[in-house]
């Protein structure tokens, strides 16, 4: 069996992205700490796995593998034999079009700027830009909603299996519930509450979120 080595810190949503599959399909794996808040992922030595400074980064048998879509794809195959990846094809693009939305709109909207300014700035003594968060509860609602009208939601976002759309929109709901702007952003997604209820209880989840 190949060796497999995640870089990156075990708070990075993309890094718990990949955590899941790995902890859901109960592979060996290490994980290798790059910390992102101590400029440790913008080393020269860091940047030389992934020139974009981001987390994770994969190494298996020597390969290096970035971007979380990669390899998820790579993992899924590698340790899974595609147990999170559907065989229907319109459920595999309903899976690609959540994990897209969550790197493209959800992402930003709901980490970069909402977590961001409630949970870090003030744990670091910062002062929360109010309108930067009240700027991304929009864009955050359209994501959230976006995926309601994709996913069966119960108990998975594609119905009866886990898969990598699971392991993409878990870490950011792990964050966003814990902001006073979570109940808005999901009001009118009652689906997207049920499937969090119910993930939120998975082993794997306190594993890789606790
Ligand atoms: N497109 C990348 C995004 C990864 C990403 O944004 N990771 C964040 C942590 S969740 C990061 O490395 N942030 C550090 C930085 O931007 O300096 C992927 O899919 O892996």
């Amino acid at each position: 069996m190949a060796t497999i080595t995640v870089y990156g810190t075990p708070v990075s949503t993309y890094v718990r992205t990949v955590r899941l599959l790995l902890e859901e399909a109960s592979a060996e794996y290490d994980l290798k700490s790059v910390g992102i808040f101590n400029g440790e992922n913008d080393s020269s030595e860091y940047r030389a796995k992934n020139p974009f400074g981001k987390v994770p980064t994969l190494e298996v048998d020597g390969e290096l593998l970035y971007e979380t879509a990669a390899i998820t794809d790579y993992l899924d195959t590698v340790v899974a034999s595609n147990k999170f990846s559907p065989s229907n094809p319109l459920s595999k693009a309903r899976m690609r079009q959540i994990m897209a939305i969550v790197d493209s709109y959800f992402y930003s909207s709901a980490i970069t700027t909402i977590v961001i300014q409630r949970l870090i700035v003030p744990n670091q003594g910062g002062k929360t830009d109010e309108d930067a968060v009240k700027n991304a509860i929009a864009p955050a609602k359209t994501a959230a909603e976006a995926i309601e009208s994709l996913t069966v939601g119960s108990p998975y976002l594609l119905g009866s299996e886990l898969s990598i759309a699971d392991f993409y929109l878990i870490p950011i709901f792990i964050y966003l519930s814990q902001t006073p702007e979570f109940d808005a952003i999901t009001a009118q997604t009652p689906k997207l509450r049920t499937w969090w209820d119910q993930v939120n209880k998975l082993k794997s989840v306190n594993q890789v979120c606790a």
